[in-house]
């Protein structure tokens, strides 16, 4: 038997989803929580990201985080271990969540005593960004050795973000990812996005992305 609680979820019909994005939006406002949608491919780094900001924020904020897996509860029993509440969502083979899905995931961890909660969404630079989760925001990871060239493959993940994470850069000299060319395409997708190279293994660099999260916390929760 798991650790952590798995919920196995339903798809939302599809032309539903932004009604539902919307409705999700509103009962966060309403239960002052604010949700975060976590994005990259598959080992870009956002359950060890997660694990270097549940260490800078988990005593200033209630923290819950909601794993979308396939299969499997080893990022749910992972966050678990820091002591912050921890959901594994399985999505039915899906490769994204949709709002009627995240909402039943928050039903699950119950938001209402939560200040932030993080959705790690199914490992996919595609499918994800497609679908409205009823995130307050969105950030995406990319990571050294996928490529520099991931903005210009990918564009609506990069458009759908908020942010943008470049992580393990401790890994950079054996890759010829060129960090200013990245950066560049990721500004074309889109201009003025906050962009934050880390390593999510040290913490390098996490804290401000951290500062970031903080403050649209603060500004949604009030
Ligand atoms: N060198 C290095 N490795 C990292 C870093 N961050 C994560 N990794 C490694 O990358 C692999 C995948 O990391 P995860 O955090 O599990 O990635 P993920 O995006 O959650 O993966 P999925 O949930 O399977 O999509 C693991 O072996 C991590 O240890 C980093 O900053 N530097
Ligand atoms: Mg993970």
């Amino acid at each position: 038997m798991s650790k952590v609680e798995i919920v196995d979820l339903k798809a939302n019909v599809l032309e539903e989803n932004d009604v539902a994005a919307d409705k999700t939006r509103e009962h966060l406002k309403n239960s002052k929580t604010f949700l975060l949608n976590l994005m990259s491919s598959p080992g870009a780094g956002k359950t060890t990201t997660l694990l270097s900001i549940i260490k800078l924020l988990k005593d200033e904020m209630k923290i819950g985080i909601m794993e979308a897996d396939i299969d499997s509860d080893v990022d749910a029993v992972k966050i678990a271990e820091t002591g912050v509440r921890s959901i594994q969502l399985h999505t039915g083979g899906m490769c994204h969540l949709d709002a009627g899905m995240t909402e039943q995931g928050l039903a699950s961890i119950g938001m209402d005593d939560l200040d932030l909660v993080v959705l790690e969404n199914v490992g996919n630079l595609v499918c994800p960004a497609e679908f409205d989760t009823g995130s307050v925001k969105n950030t995406m990871i990319l990571s050294i050795p996928e490529g520099d060239d991931k903005p210009l493959k990918y564009p609506l993940m990069f458009q759908v973000a908020d942010a943008v994470i470049i992580n393990k850069i401790d890994v950079a000299e054996y890759f010829d990812f060129d960090m200013d060319k990245a950066k560049a395409a990721i500004e074309k997708r889109h201009p003025g996005i906050p962009v934050f190279p880390i390593c999510a293994k040290t913490g390098e660099g996490v804290e401000a992305y951290a500062d970031w999260l903080r403050k649209e916390v603060k500004e949604w929760i009030g």
